[in-house]
């Protein structure tokens, strides 16, 4: 056991600390600031290991900024809408907000263990009317300016309790969580919001975010998906009447390779109307059925399509094509249509051979350089760049990029294409058939249409007493009373929206909220947003990479385009970026048992891990098989962290997150290591027991014995290292074993320096102060043993001094007559002293044997002391 009962000192500090609270106080205009925010959780009502990682990330970062004088924001808040909440309503009878209520209550609890110095004073839930309000006022001010829109898109629909499913309440086999039925595709009115008219800024300023992992910036990259080409026109020459059919291509150089067409099921091309009589029937049969079918094998699907009995007229080759219909083609990527290139596309390829379209593939494009014993196969497209045949014409002989710009300018000049960017990015859909999530603010008059509600009548509540079976319309939908209203223009009856907005639309701005958590005329002040805006520091998991953080950026562009907002008057318009620095942790896993046999994860009651190193299967005695895994209820691997806690302490608990693993990799946890840090803790109390009461200045270096010396330029060094992780790479792993090895330092030399020495008291209290931000409660407690007034946290950081890593003494070269002869060390101070010196230089083994007594007729110092010449 170890000598020190943590769980006393962390209940005295969290006592004290409450008693000595400091006031929420404004910004003070003379410090620079400092905003660090962790990703708010959603209110599960239990705490997990990951919270435990960012928020000791989190609390680390914003503790040290405060100490180096920022003034800083580190709030918390909760993501209070979603589906679980309403889950828990169909299944358990609980009312959503009861549900919701009660597992804040219990995840704050919880978070007050963990001694977080959040600010509460600016704590919301995005489930509060005061807060949901300005969600639906941004809502309208995205509609104002054309950025919020209605169309008809597709939704999962369960057929047996008649009611809309989100996507994760549909099976992988495609059926509904609760009704078992296979789930159909059904079209109905939604909303949106206009994400790609920034496709193109959201894209460029990736390369502004220089502090992002490069992962993410990657991901968000491939996710927008820009790709650049030409769109073509194919008119129709057998019905003759009908619009050309546009196609977008990546591949304009492909152009000659052309040998039919295909639509996508949905095109609008594909309708009774439009197709030839004789066709028709078996082209709308062949597009009902794939509605029908589930579950087909992708690349089987893939491979389907029927003949339109159209043609299309390729203007380049002046061929007539035929056109097909397939589900290959998607109908909300480019034009709803392509252009078929059976030679240089894999895809074409392949549906061209199973339907026979053609006898043989022309091949347009070749490799610019053939390898001689590999011959060209026609067995398999060619899908890279390369030179055109002679079967593209005049272009023949020029490679893809080239003929494909001049190809475009062609068609141009023909009035058949044009050049063309897609983007991969859809708009946003973000309503929900749901009940728990905010209303969109919108009303549907019989006479003037769409109204958006008028912005001092919000917000729109919830209403409370609804019914929450599962089955039928939304919770809203059937609550008769709420949905009837009066049209705000016409004032004739009226019926509001039922939809709820997505809940990353609540996740969006909430980071703006936090600058002025209470306003109440306005979402947040713009002075106050844009003094702390950007956020300085953004942590949280890398699942959010894509979804959270580019509507997040989303918004705040489109926020600052209105200029209503988010930049302050006067203050020159920014580009909008939200996060500076992004840290995105690695999972916590948690060590699990298989029994070697059967593979079949063991519980905790059937492994006797009393050796930690070398487990048993209590049934059997064998060796179970270890692995480290995400931690799950089904793996019986979880850690929880309020036990953890409880038995480990807090700063022990925080120090070993932090020590375990660099903070975006994935980290082991061990329960058995977790004792190090303990043991560590334990020595540097008892280092600060060891100190006199008061503090004595430092000397001079030069007045420093060589011991102390090397101790000062230890505790220097690690101050240095320290500060800059704490400042910018953030391996809290190596700037803990850095402290570590200082103390080891100090203890070690206890016997030649004594702790009445004010180096040795330097290095201890520096100890202390670095430690604070990572374990706040045993630093306090060490800072008082070391008989020191007020607060660690009130301590100024240490300061680093860079004298006291130059080195003391100087290797220098000793040359007689100008030939190399040894070389000595001699002391730093003594390099302006030319009589020193030679006087060191006697002394030595080599001064004697070449020297002895001979007289010196010049000395010549070369680079500062590092070489000496003695002409005799
Ligand atoms: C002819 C061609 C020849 C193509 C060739 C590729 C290679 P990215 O790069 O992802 O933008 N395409 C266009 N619209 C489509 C749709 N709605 N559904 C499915 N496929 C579609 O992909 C662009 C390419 O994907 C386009 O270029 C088109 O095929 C196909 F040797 O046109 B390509
Ligand atoms: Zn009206």
């Amino acid at each position: 056991r170890l000598p020190v009962d943590f769980s006393a000192i962390e209940s005295k500090w969290q006592r004290r600390w409450k008693e000595t609270a400091r006031k929420p106080q404004a910004l003070d205009p003379k410090k620079p600031n400092y905003y660090t925010l962790s990703m708010f959780p959603y209110p599960s009502g239990m705490l997990h290991m990951g919270h435990v990682r960012v928020y000791a990330i989190s609390d680390t970062i914003q503790r040290f900024r405060r100490m180096r004088g920022y003034n800083v924001l580190h709030p918390m808040g909760w993501d209070a809408f979603g589906l679980p909440a309403e889950n828990a309503a169909i299944e358990r009878g609980i009312h959503p907000a009861e549900w919701t209520t009660k597992n804040i209550a219990i995840m704050k609890e919880q978070m007050s263990k963990l001694c977080i110095d959040f600010d509460w004073s600016k704590e919301f839930a995005t489930c509060d009317p005061e807060y949901y309000k300005w969600t639906q006022f941004i809502f309208l001010e995205l509609y104002d300016a054309g950025l919020a829109y209605q169309k008809e898109a597709v939704v999962n629909w369960d057929p047996v309790d008649k009611t809309v499913l989100a996507n994760e309440q549909v099976d992988p086999e495609g059926k509904s969580w609760r009704s078992g039925a296979l789930v159909e595709r059904k079209k109905l009115k939604q909303w949106f919001f206009r994400v790609t008219e920034f496709a193109d800024d959201l894209l460029k300023d990736i390369d502004r975010l220089e502090n992002w992992p490069e992962r993410v910036k990657q991901m968000q990259r491939n996710w927008i998906g820009k790709s650049s080409g030409a769109e073509f026109d194919f008119s129709i020459s057998s019905a003759g009447t009908h619009d050309p059919i546009k196609v977008f291509t990546s591949r304009p150089d492909t152009i000659y390779g052309v040998q039919y067409l295909v639509l996508a099921p949905e095109h609008p091309l594909v309708n009774k109307e439009t197709l030839p009589k004789e066709q028709a029937e078996a082209v709308l049969g062949f597009v009902q059925d794939l509605k029908k079918k589930q579950n087909m094998d992708e690349a089987e699907e893939n491979r389907r399509g029927v003949f339109t009995g159209l043609y299309a007229w390729n203007p380049f080759t002046k061929e007539d094509i035929p056109v097909y219909v397939a589900p290959y083609v998607l109908s909300d990527y480019g034009t709803g249509a392509v252009m078929g290139v059976p030679a240089h596309d894999k895809r074409d390829f392949e549906f061209c051979r199973v339907n026979q379209v053609v006898d043989q593939v022309r091949f347009v494009v070749e490799p610019t350089i053939q390898e001689v014993d590999k011959p060209f196969d026609a067995s398999v497209p060619f899908t890279a760049q390369g030179v055109l045949t002679e079967s593209s014409g005049p272009y023949k002989g020029m490679k893809s990029k080239v003929a494909g710009k001049a190809i475009v300018n062609e068609a141009q000049k023909m009035g058949v294409g044009h050049p063309a960017t897609q983007f991969r990015l859809k708009d946003w859909l973000l309503s929900r058939q749901r009940y728990w999530g905010a209303p969109i603010p919108i009303i549907h008059c019989p006479a003037c249409k769409v109204v958006p509600v008028p912005k001092q009548d919000l917000p729109v509540r919830l209403p409370i007493d609804v019914e929450f079976s599962g089955k039928g319309q939304s919770p809203l939908a059937g609550k008769e009373d709420w949905v009837n209203c009066t049209c705000p223009k016409c004032h004739g009856p009226a019926k509001r929206e039922t939809d709820t907005m997505d809940t990353f639309v609540d996740s969006s701005w909430y980071f703006m909220r936090f600058t002025d958590a209470h306003n109440k005329t306005l979402p947040f002040d713009p002075a106050k947003a844009s003094a702390l805006l950007p956020v300085d520091i953004y942590i949280g998991g890398v699942e959010h990479a894509i979804l959270h953080l580019l509507y997040s950026r989303f918004i705040a562009k489109a926020l600052l385009k209105q200029g209503a907002y988010y930049e302050a008057p006067g203050k020159k318009p920014g580009h909008g970026e939200p996060f500076n620095v992004l840290l995105t942790q690695g999972m916590v896993h948690g060590r699990t048992f298989k029994d070697p046999k059967t593979q079949r994860f063991l519980k905790p009651d059937e492994v006797d891990t009393t050796d930690y190193a070398r487990p048993k299967v209590i049934s059997t005695g064998e060796t179970p098989l270890i692995s480290f895994e995400k931690m799950s209820k089904s793996k019986y691997n979880g850690v929880d962290p309020v036990t953890v806690v409880k038995e480990c302490g807090v700063d022990a608990t925080r120090l070993h997150i932090l020590y375990k693993a660099p903070p975006s990799e994935v980290l082991e946890w061990e329960d058995s290591s977790i004792v190090g840090m303990q043991r560590w803790l334990a020595k540097v109390l008892k280092l600060s027991q060891s100190l006199p009461a008061s503090a004595a200045p430092l000397p001079q270096i030069d007045a420093m014995t060589e011991d102390e010396r090397e101790m000062y330029r230890i505790t220097n060094q690690t101050i240095k290292q320290v500060t800059d992780t704490l400042t910018s790479s953030y391996s809290f792993n190596t700037c803990i074993s850095d402290l570590i090895k200082l103390s080891n330092h100090v203890s070690a030399a206890s016997t030649s320096i004594s702790p009445g020495s004010p180096v040795y008291q330097h290095a201890v209290r520096s100890i202390v102060t670095m430690m604070a931000p990572m374990t706040p409660a045993m630093s306090e407690e060490c800072w008082e043993a070391a008989s020191q007034p007020s607060s660690v946290f009130d301590q100024p950081w240490p300061a680093f001094d860079s004298a006291a890593l130059e080195k003391s003494q100087v290797e220098c070269i000793v040359q007689i007559n100008g030939k190399t002869r040894s070389s000595i060390a001699i002391p730093k101070q003594v390099v302006g002293n030319p009589a020193e010196i030679e006087k060191l230089v006697r002394e030595s083994d080599a001064g004697k044997k070449w020297l002895s007594d001979k007289p010196v007729k010049k000395l010549i110092v070369a680079k500062q002391g590092e070489l000496v010449n003695f002409v005799l």
